[in-house]
């Protein structure tokens, strides 16, 4: 059984096996979460993003996809770095967010991480709804088969903390 937890605070001080980025197809950095990871971290994070473009992701990581780098200077032994979906209300695209919480505990899996901690991935620049999104991660971590004991929301401000505790209560 994998325990499931919200917690108030910022991703990149969380002491966990692995953190989830909520990246961009380029992997080559941006704002929110993902500037953040990649200004704690540190500059072995992009390096290795840079290496993952100039060999399997040449043309970007697809959105709904996870890959792993190391974590550099984080608390943390890796990163994975996840595509969500922008939101759109002319589509439905819930299964794409679904997929990179699926895929990214894939990707946990493979490297043996036990604990691995999640932003609210696509609730900021990708305008996600933060309740359907909670609903979503959610259910998916909830539903998914996984080594991974410990899965941390780990929530910027109150009201996306509101969003997962209703969730998991
Ligand atoms: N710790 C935890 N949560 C955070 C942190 C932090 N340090 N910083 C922001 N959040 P976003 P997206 C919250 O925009 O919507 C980037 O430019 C934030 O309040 O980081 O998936 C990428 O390069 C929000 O609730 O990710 C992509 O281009 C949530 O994290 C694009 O943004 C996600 O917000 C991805 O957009």
């Amino acid at each position: 059984m994998t325990r499931i937890r919200p917690v108030r605070g910022d991703i990149t001080e969380q002491t966990v096996d692995a953190v989830v980025n909520a990246a961009n197809s380029s992997l080559l950095g941006g704002g929110g979460v993902d500037g953040a990871i990649h200004r704690r971290g540190g500059p072995e994070i992009l390096a290795e993003c840079r290496a993952l473009r100039a060999s399997r992701y040449g043309r970007g990581l697809p959105t709904g996809r996870a890959v792993a780098t190391t974590a550099g200077r984080l608390p943390a032994r890796w990163v994975i770095h996840t595509v969500g979906p922008v939101f759109t209300p002319d589509e439905d695209r819930s299964e794409l967010l679904a997929s990179c919480h699926r895929e990214s505990l894939r990707v946990a899996d493979e490297l043996g991480a036990r604990t691995v901690a999640f932003p609210a991935v696509s609730t900021g620049v990708y305008g996600w709804p933060l309740e359907d999104a909670a609903r979503i991660a959610v259910g998916t971590v909830r539903a998914a088969r996984t080594a991974v004991e410990e899965v941390r929301f780990v929530l910027f401000d109150e009201r996306a903390y509101q969003a997962f505790a209703g969730q998991l209560r």
